[in-house]
């Protein structure tokens, strides 16, 4: 096809042309050349589909990365700028889709990505908040909460016509079915992404993200991940969740008839995948369908067993989702005497109490009826399914050992190398040929190529050349400034106590008090930080507030600011990512050890050659053997350490702040006059309150060796030949994370499609 062509036809309809259309037509009329081309593609074929369920699909914007994968981004490129423009401005017009919040979603986004590439049969199933998670304003000091609305007249949904009807006690709701088109990279395939609407969705709320969460037939899919502190809240998440899963699991059987099989046949033609506790009720839902077509409940039980897998992605206790069987009563009274059978199901196999889907308090154990009644079961990282199966889910582990597997996570290097860093991705395919781009394995060729020195020295100039774009990007966007000189150290993820963003701002302390006693650094630090924290999460809000208030602290004092830097950007997602990871010199990835499942953005940072400071959490300890000790900067506890100490009682924060004066004072400084006058007092009281009594994730414990190994590697960066095969070998050895290599082994694993 001619895209040149199409795309005036299209200006034409809209009554302009390539020369005077404005960059929001131009955005409107590519979307709709692309989506008509990936509506003549096919989506994959096979005997067995794969049906992956997720509350998130963190999709990202989509125009170039469609373009990309039907084959079409270098002619969209030359039209764009043989007529006076570029596609980097016309992309800035499109909305980000607020479908996720953070790893999880990203993940599902991915592998949406690989599915389609591989040729597999596979789509996805989820639901279309229009508000999504929520969109944030740091303009006050303080983390605000708004609606991010993205559906606009011309977006990539698809309405599809098809409708399911949901039973809920309180009567049927409909469940309109959108589509979302997913074009695996030039094979001509193009899956799905099935997003699941109310007929009558409710507009954004008026002042900041409350809603009445009672109204249910309006608010179901207002946004992603309802505040669950109060009831109504809870009860709008199982709501929620039962629409996708009930609309999802008809979805399934329908097509599982056009396709000309039985209900009986279930496991053979499809494989569902639970994406983290939050789809569970699939397992009831399906049971309850396959038995009002007359199978008996046994029968049912053993099909959708052998159709469902389950993969876990936290070990954290308030991740692991139960529900008081008089919510589900309440919202989905047909599940209750399936689960109920289900729990004697499981109490036959164990009458071990840890294990039950039913506790003594009347409560379903949502991930316990997933390991209980799904084929197979994973962890997302080396390190987190050793502790899944030696802690966490042992009994599970001794019950079922054949259930348990790992599935060490990855990225799409199409999305995360070669669109958004173009400059690298050319470096690397004039080297070693464009294969990586299907194949990320043949990046280690990087290793053998005969100009090595040429090859660093190459690197070094990209990352500047990155390093200048963000500064831009941040100036432009945000009305931020930084130099593009400093070394740039970056901690991107979700606001959350484990991860420690609270640690790192002690750094920034310390760091602070250092440069104000004469100690300047050779060469400028900036940090930057991005993170959206839950609305409900008064710590996480609190050391955003500390951020902000550090950040204003150090841009004052002229002493300090030529050589520290501290950036909060705002209301971070996934195009702020594309923007940041291409440009970072130093991956933070400091996690306290045992917590982390895995951590993915640790893995994009590597493929874009930053360098990783972390713990050995997560996929960093795969990492670390990737690329080899010289290579990656390690500090903290080991995990094992950590979790004594949880089982033991062993930490008290407040007997190092006494021990040690150096990270004492650093600690104070947080409720210090100079401070308190640069942000939001009560929530900096509250960060320093918890920091000497509680400190739950230890931050204090590994604060002091993880100021020592930044500054080993701030020191480092100043061997710059040294630093320049530093980022060569993160780069070449970052293949193992790939999409594709994490979704060929779901699927010669787990899921046998095709
Ligand atoms: C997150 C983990 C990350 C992991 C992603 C994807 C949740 C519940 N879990 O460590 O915190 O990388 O999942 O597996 O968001």
């Amino acid at each position: 096809m001619n895209l040149e062509t199409s795309l005036a036809s299209t200006l034409d309809a809209m009554g302009t042309n390539l020369d005077q259309a404005s960059p929001e037509q131009l955005f409107c009329a590519l979307l709709r050349v692309t989506r008509d081309v990936e509506l003549k593609q096919k989506p994959a074929q096979g005997d067995r589909k794969l049906y992956y369920l997720s509350a998130e699909f963190l999709i990202g914007r989509l125009l170039r990365a469609n373009l990309q994968n039907l084959g079409l981004l270098d002619d969209a490129e030359r039209i764009l700028a043989e007529h006076g423009t570029s596609l980097a401005e016309v992309e800035d017009r499109e909305p980000e889709p607020s479908l996720g919040n953070g790893g999880l979603g990203r993940l599902a986004a991915c592998f949406l990505d690989s599915i389609a590439s591989l040729g597999l049969p596979g789509d996805g199933v989820g639901l279309n908040y229009h508000f999504g998670l929520f969109r944030q304003d740091l303009s006050q000091g303080v983390q605000l909460e708004k609606p991010n609305p993205w559906i606009e007249p011309d977006s990539w949904l698809i309405e599809t016509g098809s409708s399911f009807t949901v039973p809920f006690g309180s009567g049927d709701l409909s469940a309109r079915m959108f589509d979302i088109q997913i074009p695996g990279y030039k094979n001509g395939v193009c899956n799905r992404l099935h997003l699941f609407d109310v007929i009558d969705p409710a507009p954004a709320p008026e002042n900041g993200i409350a809603f009445d969460a009672s109204d249910v037939a309006h608010q179901l899919t207002s946004f992603l991940y309802p505040d669950d502190s109060t009831e109504e809240g809870r009860l709008l998440r199982i709501y929620q969740q039962y629409f996708m899963v009930s609309a999802g699991a008809q979805l399934i059987l329908s097509e599982l008839a056009e396709r000309g099989h039985q209900p009986s046949e279930l496991d053979r033609y499809v494989a569902i995948h639970i994406n983290d506790t939050h789809p569970s009720m699939v397992i009831p839902e399906m049971i309850r369908l396959l038995m009002e077509d007359g199978m008996p409940f046994d029968q049912a039980a053993d099909v959708v067993e052998r159709t469902c897998a389950y993969t876990n992605h936290t070990i954290l206790a308030e991740a692991l989702e139960t529900w008081p069987m008089r919510f589900i009563e309440q919202v989905a009274p047909g599940i209750v005497p399936i689960i109920r059978k289900l729990d004697e199901r499981a109490r036959s196999r164990s009458n071990d109490e840890r294990v039950a889907v039913i506790d003594s308090s009347d409560c379903v154990h949502m991930a316990h009826m997933d390991v209980h009644f799904c084929h197979a079961v994973n962890g997302v990282a080396a390190l987190h399914t050793h502790i899944l199966t030696s802690s966490e889910m042992r009994p599970f582990a001794e019950l079922y050992p054949s259930k348990f597997s790992n599935k060490t996570n990855g990225i799409t290097f199409r999305r995360w190398l070669l669109d958004a860093n173009p400059a690298l991705a050319r470096c690397i395919t004039e080297r070693i040929g464009d294969g990586w781009v299907t194949d990320a394995q043949q990046l280690s060729d990087l290793l053998s190529v005969a100009d090595a020195d040429a090859l660093t020295g190459e690197l070094e100039a990209i990352k500047q050349h990155n390093k200048r774009a963000l500064a831009s990007w941040l100036q432009r966007t945000q009305g931020i400034k930084v130099d593009p000189e400093s070394v740039f150290d970056i901690q991107i993820k979700r606001m959350h106590q484990y991860k420690r963003q609270q640690m790192n701002a002690l750094y920034a302390i310390w760091k602070y008090l250092h440069i104000k006693r004469g100690n300047v650094p050779t060469r400028p630090v900036t940090m930057i930080f991005a993170a959206k924290a839950a609305p409900a999460y008064e710590l996480a809000k609190d050391t955003i507030a500390l951020l902000l208030a550090l950040s204003r602290l150090i841009e004052q004092d002229p002493a300090v600011s030529p050589w520290l830097r501290l950036v909060m950007v705002e209301n971070y997602n996934v195009t702020a990512a594309e923007h940041l990871i291409p440009a970072a010199d130093i991956s933070e990835q400091i996690s306290l050890a045992s917590k982390e499942a895995s951590g993915t953005s640790n893995m994009k940072f590597m493929a874009n050659g930053a360098v990783t400071l972390g713990t050995l959490d997560g996929a960093n300890v795969e990492i670390a053997n990737l690329v080899g000790r010289e290579n990656i900067y390690l500090f903290g506890r080991s995990s094992e350490e950590v979790i004594k100490l949880y089982e033991t009682d062993g930490y008290h924060p407040w007997d190092l702040w006494q021990h040690d004066p150096e990270m004492a004072e650093a600690i104070d400084f947080i409720v210090s006059p100079e401070l308190l006058a640069c942000g939001n007092a009560a929530a900096l009281a509250r960060v320093y309150r918890d920091f000497v009594a509680k400190d739950y994730f230890m931050a204090l414990l590994d604060a002091r060796e993880y100021v020592a190994t930044k500054e080993r590697c701030l020191a480092d960066y100043e061997d710059r030949a040294a630093w320049g095969r530093k980022m060569l070998m993160n780069i070449a050895t970052s293949g193992f994370f790939s999409s594709d290599r994490t979704i060929r082994e779901y699927n010669d694993e787990i899921w046998h499609l095709g």
